[in-house]
């Protein structure tokens, strides 16, 4: 009888652990969407996994002890924590950011040289944007150089439904309400342009990242992060914006 009893509990354990943890902690690290060699020679298996497993980590962690002092942030989604960002303090804007940020670049990239190519839509409106994909890639190129210090660089749908190339400081993105309003947009396109996302193989290179990175984007993601922002924007906006 003991026997049966223990295998009980012991599973009963088990089962009610991982809820716990999920309630004790709102935010959540998911493991990369592949192994962490898979964006090699671009972005090397080391840098993956130091800036997944530690930097990457340390945004959800700070963020959860953050969410356990306020407890308005642990009932909002990642996306809609960025959309209101200015009620909360700076550490929140760090780490939130940091989480929301990550999130999204891993799932951006994927093995060099089979990321396709831009949707027919998504490539019509680079054509009228910025007279052709090429030219979008240098003006994000240059974006992501200027930028001083750390931050990211940016192809966003802005409310009126153009793409436009913007650039934020640390972990700031440009759904976050503190944004200046002209910076502001959904972004369908992001590189991480603080030195742990490239410094072990491309030292002080920065521009030499920022070119070589073309080859991990998985443009089929890129489209469709596209078709939901214009999806979502107010219908006379996409209306425009298909012209
Ligand atoms: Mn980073």
């Amino acid at each position: 009888m003991i026997r049966p009893f223990l295998t009980l509990l012991v599973l009963a354990l088990v089962l009610a652990a991982p809820r716990l943890d999920a309630g004790d902690a709102p935010f959540a690290l998911a493991p990369l969407p592949y192994p962490p060699d898979a964006l090699e020679p671009v972005i090397d298996a080391k840098t993956m996994e130091i800036h997944h497993g530690r930097h990457h980590k340390a945004y959800v962690d700070n963020l959860n002890a953050q969410a356990a002092q306020i407890p308005e942030l642990a009932g909002l989604s990642l996306l809609d924590l960025q959309r209101q960002m200015s009620r909360f303090p700076t550490a929140v804007r760090n780490n939130g950011g940091g989480h929301w940020n990550h999130d999204f670049f891993w799932n951006l990239m994927t093995r060099p040289g089979t990321g396709g190519e831009p949707s027919a839509a998504l490539a019509a409106a680079i054509e009228r944007d910025f007279g052709g994909l090429d030219a979008m890639k240098q003006a994000f190129q240059q974006a992501g150089l200027a930028r001083f210090g750390s931050g990211w660089a940016w192809l966003i749908v802005r409310p009126d439904g153009r793409l436009a190339i913007t650039s934020t400081p640390n972990q700031d993105n440009p759904l976050m309400d503190l944004v200046p309003e002209a910076e502001r947009g959904t972004p369908i396109l992001g590189n991480d342009v603080w030195e742990h996302a490239y410094y072990l193989a491309y030292q002080n290179r920065r521009g030499d990242y920022l070119a070589a990175w073309w080859q991990v984007v998985d443009w089929g993601k890129v489209s469709a992060h596209y078709d939901r922002a214009i999806a979502e924007l107010a219908p006379s906006a996409a209306a425009a914006a298909a012209k």
